[in-house]
């Protein structure tokens, strides 16, 4: 890793340097909030290393990154917004280039702006201030509706197709079993397999052009929207890397993975972690009032579903890196993964044990 304070002196921050630590609880990128004193005003900073394991070109990526933020930019400010708090804001290097590659050891760095007086969450701390996330990502999926996805280069193929996931990576990975972990998790395996024949059901759809690729987000978790500090609403959408053509299903069942459940995502006590359909609830109203319009009924009929594929293929995708011995997501302990993944099939058996209730709240909302 190149030396950060020589990074953070290759952007253009403004003011003089105060001091940089470790930020946020991200599992890709390795970010920092850098704070700078500006004319006796204090400027907050985030610089991030980017990881360049998950994302394999960093210079598509960011050539994506730019052209959404500019694109809602320049929408935000027609619909009278303010762009600065309402979307990333990237810093250029001195030099004016949109990242930064150390010649040292070739790991790469960008930097923006601090969103202005706002926090993250990794739970939701009542149903209203998680329906706001979903009002944050129903709009930022319809601010993108007109946008060119052409433009877009796809940073992660096959991203949310999760029966493309099982066949390419999970069965692999057990075949390697390159940690030689796999007698210590032969119970997860099975509950992943159980699952096999669901997997390929909205893939399927979009084949047969029932449901429609979109513009979308494809992370959408609590922690990746950033919120008034003042109000708990939500002002930005962020961690833009895996904006791409994806279903609009993929936006709100992610959502649903991480910020309906009771627990946090790594929670090991699996009796507290349960889908809360207050929660669902309340994320459905935001996220439809935004873009409810534009989707089909297919759409509206696959939601509940789609919160059970999402949170059983991120539990097949933290089982997979287990077994891979750890190789993408940030961990702070050996098992981790494996709690993770736990924690994610304990939430998709209480999923289906609810599904009908789901099922029933998304029609009284489309009757509503
Ligand atoms: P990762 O891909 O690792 O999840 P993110 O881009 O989501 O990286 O950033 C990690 C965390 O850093 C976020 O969850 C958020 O708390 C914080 N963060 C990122 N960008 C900003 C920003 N522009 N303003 C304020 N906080 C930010
Ligand atoms: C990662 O980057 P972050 O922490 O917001 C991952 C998501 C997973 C999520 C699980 C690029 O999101 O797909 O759902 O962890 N991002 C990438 O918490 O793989
Ligand atoms: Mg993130």
């Amino acid at each position: 890793m190149a030396n950060i304070r020589e990074v953070i002196d290759i952007f253009n921050f403004k003011g003089d340097f105060v001091d940089v630590e470790e930020f946020g609880s991200g599992h890709i990128n390795k970010t920092y909030l850098v704070k700078f004193n500006n004319e006796g005003s204090e400027q907050r900073y985030i610089l991030q290393q980017l990881n360049d394991n998950v994302f394999k070109n960093i210079e598509q990526l960011m050539k994506n990154v730019f052209a959404v933020t500019s694109y809602l930019r320049s929408v935000i400010k027609k619909n009278g917004g303010d762009p600065d708090r309402e979307t990333l804001h990237y810093i250029h290097t001195k030099d004016g280039n949109e990242f930064y590659k150390s010649p040292e050891d070739n790991t790469y760095y960008r930097a923006y702006i601090f969103v202005r007086d706002s926090v993250s969450f990794n739970t939701a701390e009542n149903a209203e201030m998680f329906k706001s996330s979903g009002e944050a990502f129903g709009k930022f999926q319809r601010l993108l509706s007109d946008f060119n996805a052409e433009e877009l280069t796809e940073t992660i193929p096959h991203f949310h197709d999760t029966l493309w996931r099982y066949n390419n990576e999970f069965v692999p990975a057990l075949e390697k079993n390159a940690s030689g972990r796999l007698d210590t998790c032969k119970a997860e395996v099975d509950f992943v397999n159980k699952y096999a024949d669901e997997m390929g059901k909205l893939t399927a759809m979009t084949e047969k052009g029932e449901l429609p690729l979109r513009v979308t987000h494809n992370d959408t978790k609590l922690n990746n929207v950033m919120f008034d500090k003042d109000t708990n609403k939500c002002v930005c959408v962020i961690d833009l890397d895996t904006v791409m053509p994806g279903l609009a299903l993929y936006d709100f069942g992610d959502s649903i993975r991480f910020g309906a459940s009771t627990a946090a995502e790594d929670e090991t006590d699996l009796d507290k972690v349960e889908m809360d359909l207050d929660y669902f609830k309340a994320y459905a109203e935001g996220f439809l009032g935004e873009a409810g319009e534009y989707f089909n009924q297919a759409e509206i009929d696959n939601l509940a579903f789609a919160s059970k594929l999402m949170t059983l293929e991120c539990g097949m995708r933290f089982l997979t890196d287990y077994i891979n011995g750890d190789v993408y997501f940030r961990t702070e302990y050996p098992e981790h993964n494996l709690d993770r993944a736990r924690n994610q099939f304990k939430l998709v058996a209480d999923m289906d044990s609810k599904m009908d209730k789901m099922e029933e709240i998304i029609k009284n909302i489309q009757k509503a």
